[in-house]
């Protein structure tokens, strides 16, 4: 589930958790993370794959979701999620960050920095989030297909997974020119397709899997059609589900919720019971490894009663923190 806490080279064969993931029989799920400590917790939590949202990362960098965080923010902070955990991570590269050049740069950044796969959508440069207003200009196709092949080109390893997101609903199109987009984006080279819907019903969604007809793996975001029950997916074929945001907006709730608190009561007593122990928190972030780490690395510092050089554990708690 984790890594070696600090120092993490990666495991072989790692990327090809996501191929495994988008490919598979069995509809698969994508928790969303924005940081380290969201990682962790989603990879402990037993979620086998990471969708990095630029929602989310923007959110809690402060940006709004337009393109403000640069590639580079959004790069840092994958790294960080990739560090602290084993599960493959599929980040959100909006629409790739400007023409075909940035987006094969960065999808190749973000293999280095430990990404599974990308999802570029076609947008232009700067995108809009998909439920803000209603200005979603769409990439001409001939364009969005040269960004998706020069990622394909540019990044060498096949297990790095391509989505291309088409935002032809979310602008207002017809099933139609989704489709034709979508077909258009597999010749191009992606591996999956993400059909964005801001419907509050999954009526769209379900058409278009039904006629899409499985040619690429099908990939979805019920943020809007929350109540769908995932039997339906199943039912579609559809590969996989993303929860796109609601490791951030958990965050935002308990957080105000906890603020409101100890502002009214003047006390932490009472909201003890309502946040993580420190304990959890060690016990994510591998305190236990830099315990066992210091016994091996730092010499042994005398007992200052005997003088002996042999000196208790440093972390005598270390076996919570597991
Ligand atoms: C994100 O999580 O940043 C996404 C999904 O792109 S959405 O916000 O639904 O557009
Ligand atoms: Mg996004």
């Amino acid at each position: 589930m984790r890594k070696n806490d600090v120092l993490h080279s990666g495991e072989p064969g790692e990327t090809w958790k996501l191929v495994d993931l988008i490919h598979s029989n069995e509809l698969s799920f994508l928790m969303e993370a924005h940081d380290a400590l969201s990682a962790a917790v989603a990879a402990r939590s037993g979620f086998r794959g990471l969708w990095a949202s630029g929602l989310s990362i923007s959110s809690s960098l402060g940006f709004r979701d337009a393109n403000e965080a640069s590639w580079t923010q959004i790069a840092d902070a994958v790294e960080r999620m990739a560090d602290v955990t084993s599960i493959p991570i599929l980040v959100d590269g909006d629409s790739g960050f400007g023409n075909f050049n940035n987006a094969r740069l960065v999808a190749l950044k973000l293999l280095q920095r430990g990404a599974a796969g990308v999802c570029i959508e076609d947008k232009v440069f700067p995108k809009t989030n998909s439920f803000v207003g209603d200005r979603h200009h769409l990439a001409d196709v001939t364009e969005f297909c040269g960004r998706l092949a020069a990622i394909k080109d540019a990044v060498p390893d096949q297990a790095f997974v391509l989505v291309a997101r088409t935002e032809a609903l979310i602008a207002g199109h017809s099933q139609d020119e989704a489709l034709a987009r979508a077909h258009a984006y597999a010749d191009a080279g992606a591996d999956a397709i993400l059909i964005h819907s801001r419907k509050s019903s999954a009526e769209e969604i379900l058409a278009f899997a039904g006629a899409w007809q499985n040619r690429r793996p099908l990939v979805i975001v019920p943020t809007k059609y929350h109540r769908t029950p995932v039997s339906e997916y199943r039912d579609a074929s559809i590969s996989t589900v993303i929860w796109a945001n609601h490791s951030m907006r958990a965050a935002v709730a308990a957080m105000r919720a906890v603020c409101g608190r100890i502002l009214r009561e003047e006390s932490i007593a009472g909201i003890e019971p309502d946040v993580a122990t420190l304990d959890e928190v060690f016990g994510l972030l591998g305190y236990d490894e830099l315990a066992v780490a210091e016994d091996r690395y730092l010499p042994a510092a005398p007992d200052p009663r005997t003088g002996s050089p042999a000196r208790p554990r440093p972390y005598p708690d270390a076996e919570r923190w597991r």
